[in-house]
């Protein structure tokens, strides 16, 4: 078979494996063509490729999963092959067929390959032929009780009934002695029926700590075959991989190549061409069962290229265009040590409920030889309900376990999103929770080590409340800077918005919420020659008042504080009233309590001098050195379509007056400085 690479492929997936698949074929010099839905038509992979083909409405089953027009937007770019991704068509054998009678090649497994792996029972028979080891058990035709009650019996307890027609954890019932067995297999065939239309049952020794270790294998159309050795994939919830590391932990070399043979034995098995994975349960004594094959790309392909240095895409390409495998068997090693965790748009806190909105604040850890960041969305982007909530992939790598962990926990506190729930602070707390360091994994590793992964302790705000509080006085001050840098006398006192008052301390106070707790904190700005430092007090219900010598400067979203001799930093998300700290142990969040300014209906407004929200100034109705009664209107504010009174707190002086009529106005900024007559 000649090989000859394609010039044009297209990618019938969306989301990060779309933008990852992209990024290689343009490596590769490949022209690519993307497909979207309405949902997806300003999506990251669209803008990618070179060009792209509009599938239907947003609802997968209206749009990606439709193989006649993926096929069709082939066809219309002249794309010589399609990549699928994984999920969607991937796995479709009638989509593989389709491109096979179209002339087009499909980046993946004959279709013989697909089918035969389809039916996990099928898949069994299939590799005991092979001699590849199964879970010892019993799946039989006869289906009578009196034969699986033997083949348990014969076993030993506990058993594990399995629906030959489920999978991923679905029709699976554990019995742990002869007496529950009638009553345990009468309960899992209703429970098969009912959800796969058939009862058929497996009978399989019941492992009780075991863990998914699978292998990575690849097969050209030349005869080779290797494997790209193992991942361990044991930390799921509800059989949604959660972590994944390459290598699997504590694997000797003996039972690697034993897995890579038995994996590579499997692919043969059915003819396999391209990449394939095989996935094993391995017991606590080392022995270790064909669970099932997967047919496609898996998400978790990162971290085996992490350790191996290969680009998995680029062999899937080089493979379907006819090329032999880029490497030998002997040509690859391990180096070091990689996880990926999946960062996805979800409530842990409520059962991992997906999340839905817009992504209004996206920051990622930087990417270098040691951090990679696979996505598919941009700062901006509406995580929406008509696909998974996958929000990226980030994936690490580091010489040893213990230095790749390292590398995990501190790009996950970098992970920083606005606007949408995730899973970045489950994430945190399971990749440095002490079972996880020292790899005391199996597939019950959630479940075990529930508490200590969804802690809940309370933040202690000692630095994080002064850095809100300092934040935003030092924000203040750059706005009104800004402001005045703009008027006509950017010098004039008048401008500038220290609170500073002749003869009087410069005080600012705040009530900042965190937690539904109120905190009144005072900020007093010092002067120490040209610089400033601050005195910050807060008080709060039934809490002693502490004041802290404090010191700030912010550079873009970046605060950096030294609180009684305390250096640290954070950075900072402020959206209206909300203002985030993303800190090195996590994210904090504040409500900037504004004053009740009241508005131009009711009566009884007490004006406060800072802008409700952000606005514009529409008129001014006072000047600074006047003396005005308490409640009366000072300045008029538009926001939200209305326009808000903001009226004197109290009878007294207008000291200074911080924007003028037409200018915008940020929510939370001082508008204007009063002095109380009784002062
Ligand atoms: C098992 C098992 C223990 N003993 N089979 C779960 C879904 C499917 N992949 C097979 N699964 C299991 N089969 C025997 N004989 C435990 C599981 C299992 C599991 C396997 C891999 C990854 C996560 C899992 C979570 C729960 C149960």
């Amino acid at each position: 078979m000649t090989s000859k690479m394609f010039t044009k492929i297209l990618i019938a997936n969306r989301g990060e494996i779309a933008c990852r698949v992209i990024k290689t074929a343009k490596k590769m010099g490949i022209l690519t063509v993307a497909v979207y839905s309405d949902a997806d038509a300003e999506s990251l992979h669209v803008h990618m490729a070179d060009e792209a083909i509009y599938l239907g409405p947003s609802p997968s089953r209206e749009s990606y999963l439709l193989g006649d027009k993926v096929i069709e937007a082939a066809k219309r770019t002249g794309a010589q092959a399609i990549h699928p991704g994984y999920g969607f068509l991937s796995e479709n054998a009638d989509f593989c067929r389709q491109c096979a009678k179209e002339n087009i090649t499909f980046i993946g497994p004959p279709v013989a390959a697909i089918e035969a792996m389809g039916s996990k029972s099928a898949a069994k028979n299939i590799m005991e032929k092979a001699n590849v080891p199964l879970v010892p058990g019993y799946h039989g035709d006869d289906q009578s009780e009196v034969i699986l009650k033997k083949a348990a019996d014969d076993m030993g307890y506990p058993v594990l009934l399995k629906a030959t027609a489920g999978g991923g954890g679905k029709g699976m019932r554990q019995v742990w002695n002869g007496s529950e067995f009638s009553e345990g297999l009468a309960a899992a065939k209703r429970e098969a029926k009912s959800s796969f239309g058939d009862d058929t049952m497996l009978v399989e020794k019941y492992l009780t700590q075991p863990r998914h270790v699978e292998i990575q294998v690849f097969c050209d159309n030349h005869g080779h075959a290797v494997y790209l050795f193992e991942r361990d994939c044991s930390v799921q919830r509800r059989h949604q991989k959660v972590i994944e590391e390459a290598p699997a932990f504590s694997m000797s070399e003996d039972l690697r190549s034993k897995m890579g043979e038995s994996a590579i034995q499997s692919a043969q098995a059915i003819g396999y061409r391209g990449a394939g994975t095989v996935e094993f349960l391995l017991d606590v004594d080392g022995s270790f069962y064909f669970m099932e094959m997967n047919t496609r790309l898996q998400v978790e392909h990162p971290v085996t290229e992490m350790i191996t240095g290969q680009d998995l895409v680029e062999w899937q390409l080089r493979v379907a265009a006819g090329e032999i495998l880029p490497k030998t068997q002997e040509e690859l090693v391990i180096n070091g040590h990689a996880f990926e965790a999946r960062i996805y748009a979800e409530d842990p806190n409520n059962d991992f409920l997906p999340a839905t909105g817009k992504l209004t604040f996206l920051q990622t850890p930087i990417e270098s030889k040691n951090v990679r960041v696979d996505t598919g969305v941009r700062q901006g982007d509406e995580v929406s309900v008509f696909y998974d909530p996958m929000i990226a992939k980030l994936i690490v790598w580091d010489e040893t376990r213990e230095k790749a962990l390292q590398r995990l926990s501190k790009a996950l506190s970098e992970y920083r999103i606005n606007g949408v729930t995730t899973n970045i602070d489950f994430l945190y707390n399971l990749a440095t929770c002490e079972p996880f360091a020292k790899a005391d994994i199996d597939t019950g590793f959630i479940e075990k080590n529930h508490d200590l992964i969804f802690h809940n302790d309370s933040q202690t705000l000692a630095n994080e409340l002064p850095m809100a509080a300092l934040y935003l006085v030092l924000s203040q001050a750059k706005n009104a800077e800004l402001a005045a840098a703009k008027t006509h006398d950017p010098h004039s006192p008048w401008n500038n918005t220290n609170a500073w008052r002749l003869n009087e301390a410069s005080i600012h106070p705040f009530t900042l919420s965190h937690n539904d707790i109120e905190y009144q904190v005072v900020v007093e700005q010092k002067r120490q020659g040209v610089s400033s430092y601050y005195l910050i007090s807060i008080a709060s219900e039934g809490a002693v008042e502490i004041t802290l010598d404090c010191q700030g400067n912010i550079t873009g979203d970046l605060l950096q504080v030294s609180i009684d001799g305390y250096r640290s930093h954070a950075t900072i998300v402020h959206c209206d009233n909300r203002i985030s700290l993303y800190r090195q142990n996590g994210v904090f969040n504040f409500i900037h309590i504004l004053p009740d300014c009241g508005d131009s209906t009711s009566d009884d407004a007490h004006g406060g001098l800072v802008a409700p929200m952000n606005g514009t100034m529409v008129s001014i109705l006072i000047t600074a050195g006047d003396l005005v009664e308490k409640d009366q209107p000072l300045v008029i504010m538009e926001a939200m379509k209305m326009e808000h009174t903001i009226r004197a707190p109290n009878k007294g002086i207008v000291d200074a007056i911080f924007f003028k009529e037409g200018e915008m106005v940020d929510g939370g900024a001082e508008l204007l400085s009063l002095t109380a007559e009784e002062e």
